[in-house]
């Protein structure tokens, strides 16, 4: 296949990546990507402990030219998630920073320090970084690990064909070039903050800075003024920003200054999207992924604002709502709610080690179940109003299972039953509350504990945010926990 980065063979002196103090040119990318490579030649699959850092950027883009296929984690990840992470995608080395530390299950395996800093080209680094990847489209670029209503992550396999696929589709949404410089402060163990904001500048041509961290200042520092041409964000940092346009020229310099603000992973409050504008004249621009499927459907860029759609589908992809029955909707009348299902070339390969989960993920015809729900306007663009799971939990952008919440809770000694929920978040979106009966009803556990308990085991955006304490949890006669039954927030 053509390569994922023609740029790396122009060896220009072009900033390709920048976090914080530490720029890479094309041409040192293409050094030090091309350098690591060698050094992986053969190994099966690697893992990649993705901090914010150029060392991350630096390891996965070596892997992608290598032909290994990369297992990004979370460097704050919890022992019980990691231990899966690693049973289940097996990777024979582990990628990090000289001086990372870490956690038991990683520190045990073979382990290369990513260096950014490679004086010279080897024949065959050369060779390597510019032949530009694997001659397979169908091979395994990367497998991004991602939480269903039950049971652990799967692993999401994705082929050099769909991250090339999805990446181009959006070339031609966003009218996005060389010349675009991408702020973003995502997580880098994630599609959204990887593969769309750090692979796809790189794709272009163009340069990424990473802020390290979210927050305000560093957003109104690098964009407009400070060079930045495209904001990628989720709808809490779209949030944030919100709050803060009123009393932050700086900000407000910096989105207007901007060429494009785009929103995903949730959905931006109609609220927000009116703030914004109202402030800055600028619109933001939302996009509908998901792991599976990477990007989906875009508003494209230069149309009206439409608030709370998520546009139409990318070039590429094919899209359709379903009936609970299966039958088809036909009718586009903005009111008719239907499963999103799609199919085209941006879509995955199969959950790792998990053929019957995959086999269940897709209809007849190769159309994957997205189970998001939603309707079409007469226009085609695409609403999002909600999922089929309840089970499933956005907070923060960030997809997690009330399942494996409530698994980790189990497993805490002073915990006698427990069921989670997701409640609206102003700033979340939404926000994990776990419902809780103590083991000893006079000495109920504290949430912090339970919080701390959480994280430990599995992330801690994972954590509960609340906790509510209960004398039992409703069940239907054959035992099984009423949700719906729960009590309402207490100000409700
Ligand atoms: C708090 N912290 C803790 C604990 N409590 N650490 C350990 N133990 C605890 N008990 C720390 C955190 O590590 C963090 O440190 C800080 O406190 C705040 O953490 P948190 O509360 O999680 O932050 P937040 O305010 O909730 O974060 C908001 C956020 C974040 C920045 C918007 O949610 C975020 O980055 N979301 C992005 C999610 C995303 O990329 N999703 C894409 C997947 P520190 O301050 O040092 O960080 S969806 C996708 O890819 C599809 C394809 C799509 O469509 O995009
Ligand atoms: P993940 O599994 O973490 O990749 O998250 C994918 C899910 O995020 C989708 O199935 C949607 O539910 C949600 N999502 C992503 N982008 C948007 C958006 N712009 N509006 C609403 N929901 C979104």
């Amino acid at each position: 296949m053509s390569a994922l980065f023609p740029a790396l063979r122009d060896r220009s002196d072009q900033p390709a990546l920048r976090f914080g103090a530490e720029t890479l040119t094309y041409e040192e990318l293409a050094r030090a990507a091309g350098a690591l490579a060698v050094r992986i030649m053969g190994a099966g699959r690697v893992a990649v402990w993705a901090t914010p850092t150029a060392e991350t950027a630096v390891g996965v883009v070596a892997a992608l030219l290598e032909g290994v296929p990369v297992v990004p984690v979370n460097p704050r990840t919890g022992a019980r998630e990691l231990a899966h992470i690693l049973a289940d995608s097996a990777p024979a080395v582990v990628l990090a920073g000289a001086g990372d530390e870490l956690p038991p299950g990683l520190a045990e395996l073979p382990r290369i320090d990513v260096e950014t800093r490679v004086p010279h080209f080897s024949p065959l680094s050369a060779a390597t970084a510019f032949a530009g990847g694997p001659d397979d489209p169908e091979s395994p670029a990367l497998i991004v690990y991602t939480s269903g209503t039950t049971g652990p992550p799967k692993g999401v396999v994705l082929s050099h064909r769909a991250v090339a696929a999805s990446l181009d589709a959006l070339e031609e949404a966003w009218k996005w070039t060389s010349e675009d410089i991408l702020v973003h402060a995502l997580p880098l163990f994630h599609v959204h903050g990887l593969i769309l904001g750090v692979l796809g500048p790189l794709r272009r041509g163009g340069e990424v800075r990473h802020l390290g961290t979210f927050s305000v200042e560093g957003v109104a520092g690098e964009l407009g003024d400070g060079g930045g041409t495209m904001l990628f964000g989720v709808p809490t940092m779209y949030h944030r920003l919100a709050e803060a346009l009123p009393h932050d020229p700086a900000l407000l310099r910096a989105l207007t200054g901007a060429r494009l603000l785009v929103s995903g992973s949730a959905s931006l409050p109609v609220h927000d999207h009116e703030r914004i504008t109202s402030a800055t004249g600028r619109t933001v621009i939302e996009r509908y992924g998901m792991t599976e499927t990477l990007m989906n459907t875009s508003v494209p860029v230069g149309s009206d604002p439409r608030p709370g759609s998520v546009g139409l589908p990318l070039r590429g992809v094919e899209l359709r709502l379903v009936e609970e029955d299966g039958s088809v909707l036909t009718a586009h009348d903005g009111e008719t709610v239907g499963e999103i299902e799609v199919r085209g070339p941006n879509l995955f390969t199969a959950y790792l080690n998990r053929p019957d989960a995959t086999a269940a993920a897709f209809a007849d015809g190769g159309w994957f179940r997205t189970g998001d729900m939603a309707v079409r306007e007469p226009d085609g663009y695409v609403r999002i109003v909600g999922r089929k799971a309840t089970d499933l939990i956005k907070s923060g952008g960030y997809k997690i299972g009330a399942g494996e919440i409530e698994n980790a809770l189990l497993d805490h000694p002073e915990v006698a039953e427990a069921a989670v929920t997701g409640e609206p978040d102003p700033d979340l979106g939404e926000r994990i509350v776990a419902w809780v009966v103590p083991t000893d009803p006079t000495k109920p556990p504290k949430p912090d504990t339970l919080a701390a308990h959480v994280t430990a085991l599995l992330a801690p955006h994972k954590r509960p945010r609340e906790v509510r304490y209960l004398k039992a949890l409703p069940r239907n006669d054959m035992g099984k926990i009423l949700k719906k039954a729960l009590p309402g927030p207490p100000d409700a």
